[in-house]
């Protein structure tokens, strides 16, 4: 089971794997589902990056819009104001790769330009036409997630045929697409992306099945933390999933997932550490 990845961090060329990295979240909003409102505060969210990074977070990932279900699209200027400033402040604090939660190419192409190495696109380049254009002349890494639907009305009713061939399909079909743009393979990361536009049953099936996603041949980055799959699998609110979300974590692991998306760096970065060496690879 053993492998890795080059990733291409912006003229820096950092192996990924068989260790698995923990990104922590970062939300620089005033209305994400779990943390809105705690870090839109820079020297607030300035401090929370530095406290994950010695927490052991293997990357930080910045937003400055909630994508949680029925949020509305941030305009340009205030997503820029957001998060730019706490970028740029943390590229020069900490040592790890920043990655900058947006789909918009400006703000992707301000970010990097702040010292961000890595893009979280949830639209995976369908967003913006001139995010691809970023991406390849800077050089950084970019997450291509899969979603169907948009945040707005994603939940109302999503249907699959077969859930899991159908995500692995689109995560081919935009990885190709990124690569006829410009960019490398080697930027390239992809996400089944968990909750946006699944039912409790699309989730879990993808969790189930997520080493499947292995034979697209880029590194898989999962995103569990705190999610209402948790919540409903539980019947917990939002601030009482930690434990749930530290399954959900070991479960990717085991599974082939080189990048875990949470909240709780500690806590997640101690179970990767275990789930890592029960691989069948042992990975220590
Ligand atoms: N989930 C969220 C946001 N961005 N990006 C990727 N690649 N994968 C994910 O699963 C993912 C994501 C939602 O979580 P969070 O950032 O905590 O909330 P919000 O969107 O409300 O800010």
């Amino acid at each position: 089971m053993a492998e890795g990845f080059v990733l291409r961090l912006r003229g820096r060329e950092v192996p990924l794997g068989p260790r698995p990295w923990v990104q922590g979240i970062l939300n620089v909003t005033p209305d994400s589902f779990s943390d809105g409102g705690r870090f839109l505060d820079p020297a607030a969210a300035v401090a929370r990056g530095r406290a994950m990074a010695e927490e052991g977070a293997d990357l930080l990932d910045v937003g400055g819009e909630s994508t949680r279900p029925g949020s509305a699209p941030v305009p340009e200027a205030e997503e820029r104001a957001r998060v730019i400033p706490v970028i740029r402040a943390l590229a020069r604090d900490v040592a790890v790769p920043i990655s900058v939660d947006t789909s918009k190419a400006s703000v992707a192409a301000a970010a990097l330009e702040a010292g961000a190495a890595m893009v979280n696109d949830v639209t995976a380049l369908r967003g913006d036409p001139a995010m691809a254009g970023v991406l390849a002349r800077a050089g950084g890494a970019l997450v291509l997630m899969h979603m169907q639907g948009e945040p707005r009305t994603m939940q109302a009713a999503p249907r699959y045929g077969e859930v899991v061939a159908e995500v692995a399909a689109f995560l081919r079909e935009r990885v190709e697409a990124a690569v006829a743009a410009g960019i490398a393979r080697e930027q390239l990361l992809v996400d089944p992306g968990i909750g946006f536009g699944k039912t409790l049953e699309h989730n879990l099936e993808i969790l189930r099945r997520l080493g499947e996603l292995r034979s697209i041949g880029r590194p898989i980055l999962v995103g569990p933390s705190r999610k209402s799959f948790l919540g409903a699998l539980l019947d917990l609110p939002v601030g009482e999933r930690l434990e749930g979300t530290l399954a959900a974590v070991a479960a990717c692991v085991l599974r082939g997932a080189l990048v875990v998306r949470v909240h709780d760096v500690r806590a997640a970065a101690r179970a990767v550490r275990v789930a890592a060496a029960l691989r069948s690879d042992g990975v220590l």
